[in-house]
């Protein structure tokens, strides 16, 4: 492997090889470099190269379902990225009950499902028992399934409007059986464009500092980044380094999700969107800067499969799962399907010479197909 890439590696990124080779940490003029490097095959080999020494060949998936409770949103207007959040008086706003819930979340175990990844909008008037109500339903039925729930804007945001801290939301959700929260909700860090997409939204300290909290109690939770709309390549370092220094203050982040950004039907819908380019250099800079994350996700609902089996070559370890139903992207114009079987994962997976392995929710190891 070495030799292959010494072979094409252009000179002035052998520097970052030997960083990567010695276990060195990348620094911010790295990450720029890399992001602006003209090679990226060299980039994608260094990501490679880093996936491969850091944490090995599995490629983890899980068989997990999606429910997005509900679209109605407190910041539909603020959110310029999202066609996903309504108000409520919207003919496509939609709330689910709590027997809906329960009633997915059954039919999904039948099938076999391990997890449950949740989230919605800022409801303005749902009250707290309807979260608290849902988990505990859920989990009353079906105690093995592990409940990924929220955003940390959603927690912050169940703060304020019920008067708790922070502690105490995560208290009682875990009291009601919550596991461990998404990575959603910040989009891109740096203040000038979190600002222009997101004007007035939880910035950045409050997101790091929902995550701290969750953290030093135990919860997991994963991290996201936005990408492909008003950032520059210093925006992307930025959010990056930001999340490896909490990451080394607590160590409590499982994996990091780059999100690209989908246009349709929002109102920045005038940009393009990332090209497949920008998709698998964002991934393999995630890879080399984030050296104390374990796990690097190509979400295959945005990226589609196809640039996912590539991505598995380009730093990411990790392909999310089955999912079943979803529908953030999907109301941004998302034409990628709605599931996909385990065996097609497994498929990908080996497509590109690389380990299936079915995982829990902490990458415990259930299971790798014969
Ligand atoms: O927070 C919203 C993003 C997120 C659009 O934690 C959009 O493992 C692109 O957080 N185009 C929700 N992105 C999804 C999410 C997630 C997904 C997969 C795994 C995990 C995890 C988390 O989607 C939102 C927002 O950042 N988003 N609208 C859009 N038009």
């Amino acid at each position: 492997m070495a030799a292959t890439i010494e072979s094409f590696l252009p000179r002035d990124l052998y520097d970052i090889y030997e960083k990567v080779m010695t276990d060195r940490r990348l620094t911010a003029e790295d990450g720029l470099r890399l992001l602006t490097h003209p090679n990226l095959y060299a980039v994608g080999a260094l990501a490679d190269l880093a996936r491969h020494r850091r944490v090995g060949d599995y490629v983890y998936y899980i068989n997990a379902g999606y429910i997005n409770y509900s679209n109605v949103c407190a910041l539909h207007r603020v959110c310029k990225f999202c066609a996903f959040g309504k108000h409520r008086s919207d003919p496509e706003a939609y709330t689910y009950t709590i027997e809906e819930m329960v009633e997915k979340a059954k039919a999904w175990a039948r099938v076999g499902i391990n997890e449950i990844h949740m989230v919605g909008g800022l409801h303005p008037d749902l009250p707290f028992e309807y979260y608290t109500g849902f988990i505990s339903a859920i989990k009353k039925a079906l105690p093995h399934v592990h409940l990924k729930c929220f955003t940390a804007i959603e927690i912050d945001f169940f703060a304020r409007k019920f008067r708790m801290s922070v502690e105490e939301v995560l208290d009682r959700l875990q009291e009601a059986g919550h596991g461990s929260l998404t990575g959603g909700g910040i989009e891109i860090m740096a203040p000038e464009v979190h600002e222009a997409i997101a004007p007035g939204k939880l910035p950045a300290e409050g997101y790091l500092n929902v995550h701290r909290i969750a953290h030093r109690k135990g919860i997991r939770s994963n991290a996201t980044m936005l990408y492909g709309h008003l950032e520059g390549p210093e925006h992307i370092v930025d959010h990056l380094l930001r999340l490896r220094e909490l990451q080394d203050e607590t160590g409590g982040f499982q994996c990091f999700v780059p999100l690209a950004f989908h246009p349709t039907n929002t109102a920045l819908s005038h940009l393009p969107g990332p090209t497949g380019f920008k998709d698998l250099r964002v991934m393999a800079v995630a890879r080399l800067l984030l050296d104390n994350f374990k796990a690097i996700k190509a979400y295959w609902v945005m990226l589609s499969p196809r640039m996912t089996q590539i991505s598995l070559r380009w730093g990411a370890n990790d392909v999310d799962g089955t999912i079943r139903e979803e529908k953030i992207y999907h109301f941004a114009g998302a034409t990628t399907p709605l599931e996909q079987s385990e065996q097609e994962l497994v498929q990908l997976i080996r497509g590109v010479g690389l380990v299936p392995a079915e995982r829990d929710s902490y990458y415990g190891i259930l299971k790798v197909p014969a």
